[in-house]
């Protein structure tokens, strides 16, 4: 069968990890712009990594330079759109998922007026991306909310962040409606991994950090319902997505305490695509809610909203499996950036510790397939890893590899009939890391000669694997 004729081929990025210029043209600082590169931190140690405090936060906004911020400066994406786009463009991309980053449309959030400058420079883009023919698919909040929000009343814990962020989104549709594909909120799910980057909580300000994330992700789910209405009110014909981190979690043996766990944590990791796709909350994790004594402020009218405006495709970002066991004491434990759990002995793991396990990309389409029947749409994958530019090259084999296996199993699934409309792998050039603030987690087919403290040219060359990505894509898929 193989895959849509229309299949979108592409990349993702987002403006905090490759924008840079993040105090031109009126932008406003994000909560992006005070994450820290920590050379002195192991890079598995993703809490560390993310951490961050109000005393962090005040000594961000004294800096004022960019030194010890690598996402203030990115890969200087601002200045090198046009050369970018047409690098993406002779890869033969059909789509090119972005994100708008609110801090140049509103400073800190809470502007009557848009800033004109920062819709100016996204219609620059959305032109250059037509130019070519390629779709944009922009992504309204990816790890960027305006830091005014987060320590002026908590970011998405209150339920002002919603009036804003409406507001925020009019304007986008309002600008581009030449955009068809919009997700709303970049892995929603992350509430509770990383609040700050996520939703603009301050560990060290909260009373209750269980109940204030969970509520940041009820708060999130109403404006992503409200802002999906809107949308399809302004602009006929546009697809609205949710986006979640599939992380598809393994029993640790046959054991049944083994499989009542990972089945726990599996649920746990649907149940926003169960608000968002279904339009109720499940009741399992009331449950799970009213154990952890959590109680969330939920209107009956943002129940109508949550069930009147429900997505029209399910969008997900896959890296790597998990593995749970009861007695997870017994497990061989490891870190991934954005999670930690056990070893699983079959599966090989990057040097950040992400198992690699294409296998369970396919396990997962056919999962959230037969669970919600909408079309999927894979919106982040790939290996992050260090590169070596030599004499111009980098020969990125192990990558080539990485991304053959996931398309087999991608293959496997769209044959057993899953809906998939695209694939968009994460970071087609080298930006900096979400997690660790580095620019030497490489992910892109095109490389960017910088290194973790900023230095080098900036140039962009291309590795073995761009002439190789470009042939599956002409290919459609075809030939791997
Ligand atoms: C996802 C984020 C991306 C991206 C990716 C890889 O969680 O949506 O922004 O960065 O992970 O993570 P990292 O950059 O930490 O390797």
């Amino acid at each position: 069968m193989g895959f849509r004729k229309d299949f979108l081929w592409g990349g993702a990025i987002a403006a905090n990890q490759v924008e840079g210029a993040w105090n031109i043209d009126g932008k406003g600082l994000s909560v992006a712009d005070v994450a820290t590169y920590k050379p002195d931190v192991d890079v598995k140690d993703y809490k560390k990594n993310v951490a961050v405090t109000t005393k962090d936060i005040e000594e961000a906004i004294q800096a004022g330079n960019d030194k010890y911020y690598p996402k203030r400066r990115g890969i200087d994406g601002y200045h090198h759109y046009q050369e970018d786009i047409r690098l993406f463009a002779e890869m033969g991309f059909k789509v090119l998922r972005f994100s708008i980053a609110w801090t140049r449309i509103f400073p800190n959030g809470d502007e009557k007026e848009p800033n004109q400058a920062g819709i100016a420079f996204y219609r620059q883009v959305i032109n250059e991306l037509k130019k070519y023919h390629i779709e944009p698919l922009v992504t309204l909040s990816h790890y960027e909310m305006p830091l005014a929000m987060a320590t002026k009343y908590s970011g998405w814990a209150s339920k002002q962040a919603i009036d804003e962020f409406v507001k925020f989104a009019k304007v986008c549709f309002e600008s581009f409606p030449d955009v068809k594909y919009w997700l709303t909120f970049n892995e929603i799910d992350s509430v509770t991994r990383h609040p700050f980057t996520s939703a603009g909580i301050i560990p060290d300000q909260s009373k209750n950090l269980l109940q204030d994330e969970y509520q940041a992700l009820h708060n999130q789910f109403v404006a992503s319902a409200m802002v999906t209405k809107i949308a399809h009110e302004l602009i006929p014909g546009s697809q609205i997505g949710c986006m979640l981190t599939k992380l598809t979690t393994y029993p640790a043996t046959s054991k049944p305490d083994d499989v009542l766990v990972a089945l726990n944590k599996n649920l746990l990791n649907y149940f926003p695509a169960d608000v968002q796709v279904k339009g109720a909350y499940p009741s399992l994790v009331l449950d799970y809610f009213a154990k952890n004594h959590i109680k969330l402020d939920i209107t009956d009218e943002e129940k109508a909203i949550l069930r009147e405006n429900t997505v029209d495709f399910i969008s997900f970002s896959y890296y790597m499996s998990m593995i749970a066991a009861g007695d997870e004491n017994g497990l061989e434990m490891t870190a991934g950036n954005t999670v930690v759990g056990g070893k699983n002995p079959y599966l090989e793991t990057t040097p950040w510790g992400w198992s690699i396990d294409p296998l369970g990309l396919q396990i997962s389409l056919l999962e959230l397939y037969d669970r919600y029947q909408k079309p999927l749409f894979i919106v982040e994958n790939g290996m992050g890893t260090n590169d070596k530019l030599e004499n111009g090259k980098v020969h990125d084999e192990y990558r080539i590899n990485y991304f053959r296996e996931h398309f087999k199993a991608m293959r496997q699934a769209v044959d057993a009939g899953v809906d998939l409309m695209g694939y968009t792998s994460w970071g087609p050039i080298d930006l900096v890391s979400a997690s660790t603030s580095q620019m030497s987690k490489r992910y892109g087919f095109i490389y960017v000669d910088l290194d973790d403290e900023g230095n080098g040219t900036g140039k962009r060359y291309k590795k073995d694997s761009f002439d190789w990505y470009k042939h599956v894509i002409a290919t459609n898929g075809e030939e791997l």
